[in-house]
Order: C-alpha cells, then sequence, then structure tokens
C-alpha cells in the first residue's frame, strides 16, 4: 500500500472535497469511517483498502494530519470548505510561528497574517516546524513569530489543531516580527 499517496487523497477528501466522496461531515469535521473506504474503494486507486490500513496511514505519517475515534475519522487542520468547521479555542504557548516565502512579507506586513484559501490560520508550535512549511513555498523561507501571548489577552482567537500546528484567526501585523 502506498500510504502518502493514501494520506494525500484522505487529506483532499476531508479538508477540500468531502461532497467528491459522498461524505456527510459534521461540524467537527468528523466522517464516518465506513463511508470514506466505500468511496476510496470503489474509486478503485488503491489496493482494498481497510480501517486498518487508515490507522497504519496516521501511524506512519510524518505530521498527525487525520485522527479517528469511534468509527469516524478527520483531519486535523488545514481545510478549506466552505462549511465552517469549529475547533477547540485554546489558550497558546507564549510564542508560535510561521514559515513562508520571503515574497509574502510585504502584504502580510500590511495586511497581517490572513487564513487565505483556509478556514484558519495555521501556525507552528516551533522554529524548526515553521522552517519546513517555509520550504514548501521558498527555498530560503522567512520564519515569522507571533506574540500570541498579547495577541491572546487581547482577544485573537487560537485553536487546537495538533502537537505541532495552531490554528488562528487572523493575526493583525501589530503581533507579528521576523526572526
Ligand atoms: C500566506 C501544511 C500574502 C501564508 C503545512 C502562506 C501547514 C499571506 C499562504 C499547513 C498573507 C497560505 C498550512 C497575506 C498569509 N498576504 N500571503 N496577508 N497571510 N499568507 O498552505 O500555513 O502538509 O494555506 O504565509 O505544513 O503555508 O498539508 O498555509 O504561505 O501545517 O499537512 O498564504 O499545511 O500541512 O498557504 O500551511 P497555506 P500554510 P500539510
Amino acid at each position: 500500500m502506498n500510504y502518502e499517496k493514501l494520506s494525500k487523497e484522505v487529506s483532499y477528501a476531508l479538508r477540500h472535497a468531502p461532497w467528491e466522496y459522498e461524505l456527510e461531515m459534521d461540524e467537527e469535521g468528523w466522517v464516518s469511517i465506513e463511508q470514506l473506504l466505500t468511496a476510496l474503494n470503489t474509486e478503485g486507486r488503491f489496493e482494498y483498502i481497510t480501517q486498518n490500513d487508515l490507522a497504519v496511514m496516521i501511524d506512519k505519517s510524518d505530521k498527525k494530519r487525520h485522527e479517528i475515534k469511534a468509527g469516524k475519522i478527520r483531519a486535523m487542520y488545514g481545510h478549506s470548505i466552505p462549511m465552517h468547521i469549529v475547533k477547540e479555542e485554546k489558550i497558546p504557548p507564549d510564542k508560535l510561528y510561521h514559515g513562508t516565502a520571503r515574497r509574502f512579507i510585504e502584504s502580510i506586513k500590511n495586511n497581517g497574517l490572513l487564513s487565505m484559501s483556509r478556514q484558519y490560520v495555521h501556525l507552528s508550535a516551533d522554529i524548526d516546524t515553521a522552517r519546513k512549511v517555509g520550504l514548501r513555498r521558498d527555498n530560503s523561507p522567512c520564519i515569522l513569530e507571533i506574540d500570541s501571548k498579547r495577541a491572546y489577552e487581547n482577544g485573537v482567537k487560537f485553536y487546537h489543531g495538533n502537537e505541532k500546528v495552531w490554528l488562528a484567526d487572523k493575526i493583525p501585523s501589530g503581533y507579528i516580527s521576523e526572526l
């Protein structure tokens, strides 16, 4: 089984296009594993996929992107679908980080960090993770430090993604500095 390819397709289904797979998603992003397996196995792009394959996929992945609970599966972050996915609000650590391309810095300084095509701004718990995120878009990414303590105290909401990924609403530029 190509678990990386499977993870990409499951992320696509759960973050961006559940309707293409006829999935009923609840407001926290959960879908029935049975529905997902039926769609994937009907499509026939993979060998026959079982619930255990989904568990192995999550286990082998470099990042914790999905979670399984009580016969359901969901993406932990990354959503772009029109239906709002409710995330658990959480008090952030004092500092968070965001790795991005140098070409976006000017706009981020002017407009703050925006969620762009996703539902939330994505932040990293540590600099190393932020650098990896930034490397997706720039060979020499820029790492931004977010004064999340002050932002939180002033009413910016933060949410749990996974142990490395934090989510937030718009971060105004006054809380952002370049490392
Ligand atoms: C940028 C991956 C101009 C922002 C990663 C980013 C992450 C602005 C891009 C997760 C802006 C959006 C999310 C502004 C933000 N002007 N550009 N005002 N505000 N941007 O992919 O954070 O492997 O939606 O800097 O590792 O890069 O898929 O967000 O460059 O955890 O599991 O707009 O996706 O995880 O890009 O990445 P994205 P992201 P997976």
